[in-house]
């Protein structure tokens, strides 16, 4: 059996759609992070971060538990699991999985958690990191819209984990900056395309 502890946010949704893709049963429970669920001592030992989502496989490798956190190893661990159809198949891809994945959760997730907290979470106005935070944020989505040029998937004519990783930073992270992705036509049509599939569509509902 495999669970896992999620938010209603881009890294959730982004363990959902591979949860989803490929076809894994799962169960969902809601991780409160208003409430602070995630700094108690109990989630602490699923991760000791502090930080959703998590996943536990009751039927981990050597038939034994195992509990998975980081959303990028999440992702590895259920496409590993479930065969590997979605995972890089060279040396090539692997490099270029790499870049996108270590992107998307560091280069790219900062600025838009540190836009978050100031537009969101800051108890008085902060326009200089507000600010400063939206502009790298547009910077990091133009990054992407190159990586991404010309290709219909990240990894080039397939559907992979990183179109996992990548769908719902466009689709939900970059959907609070104005305009969402109207200065970015390329990155609008993919997400309108890799929207359509009915694994993606589940994760983005799955809570
Ligand atoms: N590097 C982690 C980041 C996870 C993360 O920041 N999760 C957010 C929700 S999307 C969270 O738990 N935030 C609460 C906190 O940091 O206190 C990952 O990729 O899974």
């Amino acid at each position: 059996m495999i669970d896992l502890h999620t938010v209603a946010t881009a890294n959730g949704q982004k363990a959902q759609i591979v949860l989803a893709e490929t076809g894994t049963l799962y169960k969902i429970h809601m991780v409160d992070l208003v409430a602070g669920q995630h700094k108690s001592p109990e989630f602490r030992k699923l991760n000791p971060f502090g930080k959703a989502p998590v996943l536990v496989d009751s039927d981990g490798p050597g038939a034994k538990p195992i509990v998975v956190a980081e959303t990028m190893a999440i992702a590895w661990y259920v496409a590993e699991k479930a065969g590997g159809d979605l995972l890089p198949r060279d040396a090539r891809e692997r490099a270029e999985y790499m870049v996108w994945a270590a992107a998307i959760s560091s280069s790219v997730a900062m600025p838009f958690s540190m836009q978050y907290t100031a537009k969101f979470l800051a108890p008085e106005p902060t326009p200089w990191l507000l600010e400063r935070m939206t502009a790298a944020c547009h910077e990091m989505i133009g990054g992407l819209q190159t990586l991404l040029d010309g290709r219909a998937y990240a990894l080039g004519d397939r559907f992979s984990l990183a179109d996992c990783l990548l769908y719902p930073v466009l689709a939900t992270s970059a959907k609070r900056l104005d305009g969402w992705l109207e200065p970015y036509p390329a990155l609008a049509r993919y997400v309108e395309a890799i929207g359509k599939r009915p694994g993606v569509l589940a994760g983005m509902t799955a809570c």
